[in-house]
């Protein structure tokens, strides 16, 4: 449970009822599946939205993935709050109806939800990141592209980077990955963009995270540009900086390079509010702060949807 205060945060059980009654509510937009289980068991929810969501059609398919990081609670709000709008206002909003008639929306509010019930046990926030398995692995250190090859993660199991045994020796990693392949339909992938959402810095960043180099095997020049300008576009409407990742540091083994490097998906991260803090506070602002930081990044989100169409 969360502390006095931040009861608005959702628990994973009031995450789970809530992608529920989404699909009670508007069983014709939304479907509610699993990717498979957490390293304790827990199922890791995904929700697609779209018209016809039974149906496989023949649309951009776009995913948002949230809480890698348990402590980062803010963003699966964020990703309850997209399951809100592409639903709620999908009647009202002609912007929102648009996009959910001609693209698929899946949507994973809990990639960690070990880690994030760990971090809230006992109504006190304990500081914590990574999964459940061990001394816990770092899932954005897991991800199967030049894992562990650049010095942008740890092999001691206690560091709060720790990349794993191996390449998706996370479960958690390992399902979300094995979704993602499963998109892959006779030849193509049919995912086209993604953002994984963490907090916080209020960054819009892209792929490379291994390599400082603007271009490297899989990145060429207008591939570079096209991450560039599409970052700067959606920084342009919540005010965020964009930036290459590895601007910030270097990074291996992230969900960002392997969602580019393996299926060519225009994968984003974005760095959430607040844009600066001391020590372990800025992971957990206010509830009161939920509605206006996670509307801010409406009209990116839309920009990336539109963007996955291939403009
Ligand atoms: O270090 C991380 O995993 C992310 N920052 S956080 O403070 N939320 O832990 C940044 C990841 C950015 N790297 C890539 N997208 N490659
Ligand atoms: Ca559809
Ligand atoms: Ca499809
Ligand atoms: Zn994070």
């Amino acid at each position: 449970e969360f502390p006095p205060g931040d009861e608005a945060y959702h628990t994973y059980a009031e995450m789970t009822e809530a992608l529920r009654a989404a699909q009670r509510a508007y069983p014709g937009l939304a479907r509610l599946s699993s990717v498979g289980r957490s390293y304790e068991g827990r199922e890791l929810y995904l929700i697609k939205i779209s018209d016809n969501v039974d149906r496989d059609e023949a649309e951009p398919e776009v995913l948002f993935t949230c809480n890698q990081h348990a402590r980062e609670h803010l963003t699966t709000e964020m990703c309850l709050h997209l399951v809100q709008r592409f639903t709620a206002r999908y009647a009202t909003d002609a912007t929102v109806r648009q996009l959910v008639d001609s693209r698929e929306i899946y949507v994973l509010p809990q990639v960690n939800p070990d880690g994030s019930e760990y971090d809230i046990a006992g109504g006190r926030y304990k500081g914590w990141r990574k999964n459940r398995q061990g001394s816990g692995t770092d899932p954005n250190r897991n991800w199967d592209y030049r894992w562990g090859c650049c010095g942008g993660s740890s092999g001691n199991p206690r560091s709060d980077t720790y990349r794993g045994t191996a390449p998706f020796s996370a479960p958690e990693t390992r399902a979300v990955a094995n979704f993602v392949n499963s998109r892959v339909v006779g030849g193509s992938q049919q995912i086209t963009a993604h953002i994984d959402f963490h907090t916080y810095s209020e960054l819009v960043l892209w792929p490379y995270g291994y390599t400082y180099a603007d271009t490297a095997p899989g990145m060429n020049a207008e591939q570079a540009r096209r991450f560039a300008d599409i970052g700067r576009r959606m920084a342009a409407t919540n005010g965020y900086t964009p930036q290459q990742s590895s601007d910030l540091y270097i990074t291996d083994g992230s969900v960002n390079d392997w969602m580019w490097g393996v299926h060519g998906i225009l994968s984003y991260t974005f760095e959430m509010y607040p844009r600066t803090s001391s020590g372990l506070s800025g992971f957990y602002p206010p509830a009161s702060v939920i509605p206006r930081e996670t509307a801010r990044n409406d009209a990116a989100v839309d920009v990336l949807l539109r963007a996955a169409g291939g403009a």
